[in-house]
């Protein structure tokens, strides 16, 4: 049986089995082993393999990747942000390559790519769909697109990204292991873990092969969370959900979509400089903490700012804050 074939089974398997207490277990296991199948598929190792054509070179401060059906007017985005010339029409699929952009903004060079639209089924390969995919595990920030009359399709495309190990605006697990030779598996908490139980955590560890270990849990994690844990190659990006094509439409209609998004239109240049400034011009602590040092983010506890985003000099602030030009901070790490 292929590899494919494998992940398929078990995927049918997974939605078969009706969720409940007594299932959680057989669930959890078939997580981890759909997870573990599915590395290769994921970010394949670099010899041997073709990318495709779009592998493109990180520039600049950021790189934001544009993610969308086709025809949602990605290439007209582009070109309103960044005066690039990549080809619009209005039919789909015209975009086939990974057309890049350059936009300077406060002073920082954002990189935005624009890339080919993705349709439902992209991460098992459709239309091209695993490269542009494997694009935005990069990205800094990926700006899903929708069409204004549309707006219903954006859970799929958050599991397209999701398929293909990127989650959005979620934090790494807070889970730590250090492997050993022998003694069996030690499980540590610092929090009570109410999601997951010790047969879970040793029954997924099993499924990757590990039977010794001292395992640390810093937050009550979840079973997707331990997988993803143990995956090891999940990417965490930031993510911005933007409307498209709002002059065709009114209030009204807007008002009736149920979650966050910033209205434009990319051909009316509609909010175009709204959407540079609220949504690229925004660092956080934390996109400042993974600039400086991976672990950053990781071991971070606390922040101290002084500046213009600081209520008063020496605010006490946690990753999420934003920060403004000028602003100076010191990063107060976690205890070993
Ligand atoms: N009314 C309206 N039409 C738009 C807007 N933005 C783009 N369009 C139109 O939508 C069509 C598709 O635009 P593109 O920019 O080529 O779309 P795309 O997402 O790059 O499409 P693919 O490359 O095929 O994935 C074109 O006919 C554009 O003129 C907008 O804000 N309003
Ligand atoms: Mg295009």
């Amino acid at each position: 049986m292929g590899l494919e074939e494998k992940i398929r089974e078990l995927e049918e398997e997974m939605a078969r089995t009706q969720k409940n207490k007594a299932t959680e277990y057989h669930i959890g296991i078939l997580k981890a082993k759909i997870a573990k199948l599915k590395r290769e598929v994921i970010a394949p190792k670099k010899s041997g393999v073709r990318t495709g054509g779009f592998d493109v070179k990180k520039s600049g401060d950021a790189t934001v990747v544009f993610i969308g059906l086709p025809s949602v007017g990605k290439s007209t985005l582009l070109n309103a942000l960044t005066g690039a010339k990549s080809k619009t029409a209005s039919y789909a699929f015209t975009t086939l390559a990974c057309i890049p952009g350059v936009m300077e903004y406060g002073g920082a060079k954002i990189q935005l790519l624009d890339l080919p639209g993705i349709i439902v089924g992209a991460r098992e390969g459709k239309g091209r769909g695993k490269e542009v995919l494997a694009v935005a595990r990069n990205a800094d920030l990926v700006l899903i697109l929708l069409d204004v009359f549309q707006p219903g399709i954006l859970n799929a495309i958050k599991e397209e990204l999701g398929g293909i190990g990127i989650r959005l605006d979620e934090k790494p697990p807070n889970i730590y292991m250090s492997k050993k030779l022998r003694g069996g598996v030690e499980i540590n908490t610092t929090v009570k873990l109410t999601k997951l139980d010790e047969k879970m955590i040793l029954g997924m560890l099993n499924e990757y092969g590990i039977h010794n270990g001292s395992l640390v849990f810093r937050e009550d994690a979840t079973p997707d969370q331990m997988v993803d844990f143990l995956a090891a190659n999940r990417r965490y990006v930031r993510s911005i959900v933007v409307l498209n094509k709002v002059d065709m439409v009114s209030e009204e209609y807007l008002k009736k979509i149920n979650f966050d998004f910033v209205p434009i239109s990319a051909e009316k240049s509609l909010n175009i400089e709204k959407l540079k400034k609220e949504r690229f011009d925004r660092p956080t602590i934390e996109d400042a903490c993974s600039r400086l040092h991976r672990d950053l983010v990781r071991d971070f506890k606390y922040a101290l700012v002084w500046g213009k985003s600081a209520k008063f000099p020496g605010q006490k602030v946690g990753l999420s804050h934003i920060l403004e030009e000028g602003d100076i901070f010191t990063i107060v790490k976690k205890q070993g």
